[in-house]
């Protein structure tokens, strides 16, 4: 059974975030109804968190907790279970302040999940050893993925990253797009940690579509951190696929909720396509925006495998329009590619040796697509 309660307050009460009356009013509804959980929709102090757990008798999880414990249960990459970890100690050391009960009231169910039953016997001393470990541990991982991306930034294969809120569709977009099967559900944050998966373009473009975790509005600016990984992709990525539910009421609100975060995250002039998903939960008389979409968006069914054709077409064209910039050795005995080298490219460096010339040029695309067999990859 779920009951919500609402209280407007002009400032939230310093020592039990409701109102003294609230308070009560919640303690006989636990006790009537024998409630198990109160959620609030909103970040408690750690004093607040007691105080209430106090006043009404009753185990309490604020909004980051919550969002932290779903996103526990779905890191599947090790750095995202190391950095959901970390989130979760960062947030739990505050409330352990000297109050041994306070460990054991957490017990079991949601709310517990990540640090685990052991770990919740740790004073603060040992978490904070913990939490030193997982930030070597981290730094460790990330060196890796840098590592493997400096690798695949030798062949020009551009990354294109799907963002959107929560439940637009990203996984199902990802799946349809790619055949592939990860999961896709109405599970709120089904994706924590990236997803790569490579996809030939109808125009012989070879891209990473990158599957991410999806944004909310009010996200608690702490636990931002645990979402680097993702957002890290966000970041790197050529072209931002945008996907907004369009059957949702609030399309536009989740937008610039989105549009915000990608600010935050300096990615606001990346290229980007909208899409505009489910169309087919809509009414036969609003689809005509379906063949044309206004401005720069696709309207389509992710599920339905409605309209891919259009995105996979339109992506290729987009990826094809600016240039990349590459390094090629070109055997002396096919010097002439120089001449269209000349023609088609910004050549940034030109030096003879042994084996050939070794250019480092910007080009087209498809251009550096078509040398592909001389690009220069490092390591
Ligand atoms: N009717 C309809 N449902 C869709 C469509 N695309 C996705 N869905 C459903 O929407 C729900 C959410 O889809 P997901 O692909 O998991 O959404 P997501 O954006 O990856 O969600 P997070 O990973 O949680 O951010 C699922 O129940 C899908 O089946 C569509 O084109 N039409
Ligand atoms: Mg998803």
């Amino acid at each position: 059974m779920i009951e919500r309660f609402l209280q407007e307050r002009k400032q939230p009460d310093p020592a039990l975030f409701v109102g003294r009356g609230k308070a009560s009013e919640l303690r006989l509804r636990v006790e009537d109804a024998g409630l198990d959980l109160l959620v609030f929709d909103d970040e408690l102090s750690a004093g607040q968190q007691r105080n209430l757990e106090d006043a009404t008798g009753c185990k309490i999880l604020d909004r980051t907790q919550l969002i932290l414990d779903i996103f526990a249960r779905r890191a599947r990459t090790r750095e995202g279970k190391l950095q959901v970890e970390l989130a979760q100690l960062n947030y739990l050391l505050p409330r352990l302040s000297g109050k041994g009960t306070m460990l054991s009231r957490l017990g079991g169910g949601i709310g517990t999940r990540g640090p685990g039953e052991t770990k919740l016997e740790m004073d603060r001393r040992r978490i904070r050893n913990r939490i030193a470990l997982l930030r070597r541990d981290l730094e460790t991982v990330r060196l890796h993925r840098q590592l493997r991306r400096e690798k695949r930034k030798g062949i020009p294969i551009p990354v294109v990253a799907l963002v959107g809120y929560t439940n637009a569709g990203k996984s199902t977009l990802f799946n349809a797009l790619t055949d592939a099967g990860t999961v896709s559900s109405g599970q709120l944050f089904s994706t924590l940690d990236p997803l790569l998966r490579r996809l030939t373009l109808p125009n012989q473009l070879d891209i990473i579509l990158s599957d991410t975790v999806g944004f909310v509005r009010k996200l608690p600016h702490n636990i931002v951190l645990a979402f680097r990984a993702t957002l890290e992709e966000v970041r790197e990525a050529d072209l931002l696929l945008h996907v907004v539910d369009f059957s949702s009421s609030g399309w536009r609100d989740q937008m610039s909720a989105v549009e915000e975060v990608l600010k935050e995250l300096g990615v606001q002039n990346k290229p980007r396509i909208d899409v505009y998903n489910k169309i087919d939960l809509l009414p036969e008389s609003d689809r005509d925006g379906e063949t044309d979409f206004g401005g720069n968006g696709i309207a389509l069914s992710a599920s339905q495998g409605r309209g891919l054709d259009k995105l996979r077409d339109r992506l290729g064209k987009e990826l094809d329009s600016y240039s990349v910039r590459v390094e090629l050795k070109i055997p002396y005995q096919d010097a002439r590619l120089l001449s269209r080298l000349h023609d088609e490219a910004r050549i940034t460096s030109e030096r003879y040796e042994n084996d050939g010339i070794r250019v480092g040029a910007e080009l087209p695309r498809s251009t550096a697509h078509f040398l592909r067999r001389y690009l220069v990859t490092t390591e």
